[in-house]
């Protein structure tokens, strides 16, 4: 486990939250401790101010400030995180005056997804996100961090190189996104590969701790991280699964969705988010047990229409029903299940089968010499498996577009 290094006491840290009013401040901060929780921290007290704006130098008022110094000697907590994004000079002051380690929430999201991402991809996309966000944060930055805290905020580009380097850091974050640019090509590559091939699919989307990796791994028997933290899942990951009509879907699952998903990890996400833009068919997972099943819903709904996901079929799926008391009426829009106990796969599998477009099959065909054009076109359309020349014409095994089944149909072969 990445999220606490082994050798170090788990980080006691004080939660502080700023109550301006423009959202709600304690669910935020619920969702803050739970952060918290998964990076590996033990969260001692929880301070929320209310005021109509931060201040200026310090985020929140002096007197507050005071209180929490005494308060962390109290309770020999060594970490802040702010459920705020503060500026290196506000790190550098609060620090000054608490004699705590100073990170705000942006950091804590991206100290998780440091130690979680698997792969090469998405560990690029949170280096360079961090590169990002610290070198606007380099003054002040420093003093907030060198102090001790668990580790936590320290994972990922190494402090000293940041104080001393700016440069360095440019032309790391230069080279971080060469490399992702090339990454991306080659995901855009194989993306048009299985195009050609024929193959639809399938995308696993939905809020964090949803039981997205789980349904999927009952899915496809892959084995992928399930666990009860948040962002457990920050990669794509693929897998092909069979249908129950025979068709051969590639299903993925995604990074959990949250709100107030700081838009620097937004950014860093979208190109791993925007390949579910390309799927045929959207699994959004909800967790049907949490009282606020609905608005999580609709944040992960936005966040799909920002992505362009918009008019891709959807399914939404309830989970956790093992959980909830409540009628559950399936249909093939809606549709209940238990990931964790396999309840209601089946229902699931078939509602994908009937929501999914008509699409490419897979053919042996005797197509004659005199239909020559014919299968010029099957061939640019669809991937070829073999081809062998009889007397009675070519034996073809190839995908067959569903425009042209029907008519490919005469030459079956027998
Ligand atoms: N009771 C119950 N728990 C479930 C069910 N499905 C998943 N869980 C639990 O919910 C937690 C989160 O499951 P994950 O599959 O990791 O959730 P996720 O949506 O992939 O989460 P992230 O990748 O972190 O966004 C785990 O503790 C699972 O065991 C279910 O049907 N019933
Ligand atoms: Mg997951």
């Amino acid at each position: 486990m990445h999220e606490i290094r082994q050798n170090e006491a788990p980080a006691r840290a004080i939660l502080v939250g700023l109550d301006t009013g423009d959202y709600d401040a304690a669910v935020s901060m619920d969702e803050l401790r739970a952060l918290a929780d998964t990076a590996g921290c033990e969260v001692v007290l929880t301070v929320i101010q209310n005021r109509p704006a931060p201040e200026a130098a310090t985020c929140i008022g002096a007197g507050k400030l005071t209180e929490i110094r005494e308060q962390a000697a109290l309770l020999e907590a060594d970490l802040l995180i702010f459920d705020t994004e503060l500026t290196g000079m506000q790190m550098r002051n609060i620090s000054d005056a608490t004699d705590c380690k100073v990170i705000d929430r942006t950091m804590l999201i991206l100290d998780i997804f440091a130690g979680r991402a698997r792969t090469a991809e998405g560990k690029v996309q949170v280096e360079l996100a961090q590169y990002k966000y610290r070198l606007t944060r380099l003054t002040g930055m420093g003093t907030a961090l060198s102090r001790l805290g668990g580790g936590i905020g320290t994972r990922g580009p190494g402090e000293t190189k940041l104080e001393t380097d700016r440069r360095h850091i440019r032309s790391r974050i230069t080279s971080l996104e060469h490399a992702l640019r090339e990454m991306e090509r080659h995901r855009k590559f194989i993306g048009s590969r299985r195009k050609k091939d024929g193959i639809l699919t399938v995308a696993i989307v939905g809020y964090t701790n949803a039981g997205k990796s789980t349904l999927f791994n009952m899915l496809t028997d892959a084995g992928v991280l399930a666990e009860n933290k948040l962002f457990a899942t920050l990669d794509v990951t693929a897998r092909a699964l069979e249908l129950p009509d025979g068709r051969t879907v590639l299903l993925s699952d995604t990074v959990g969705l949250i709100r107030r998903l700081p838009h620097h990890l937004v950014e860093a996400f979208r190109s791993t988010l925007e390949e579910t833009a390309q799927a045929d068919l959207i699994l959004h997972v909800l967790d049907a047990s949490e009282a606020d099943v609905q608005e999580r819903m609709q944040i992960t709904q936005e966040l799909l229409n920002d992505l362009g996901c918009a008019e891709i079929p959807q399914i939404h799926v309830f989970n956790k029903a093992d959980l909830v008391d409540i009628p559950q009426h399936s249909d093939l829009e809606n549709v209940w299940i238990s990931a964790r106990h396999g309840n209601g796969l089946e229902a699931l599998l078939q509602a994908i089968v009937r929501s999914l477009p008509e699409t490419a099959r897979r053919m042996r065909l005797c197509i004659p010499y005199s239909e020559g054009s014919f299968l010029q076109r099957l061939r640019e359309e669809g991937k070829v498996f073999s081809e062998e020349f009889t007397p009675e014409g070519t034996l073809v095994d190839l995908m067959v577009d569903v425009r042209y089944q029907k008519q490919a149909a005469a030459f079956i072969a027998g």
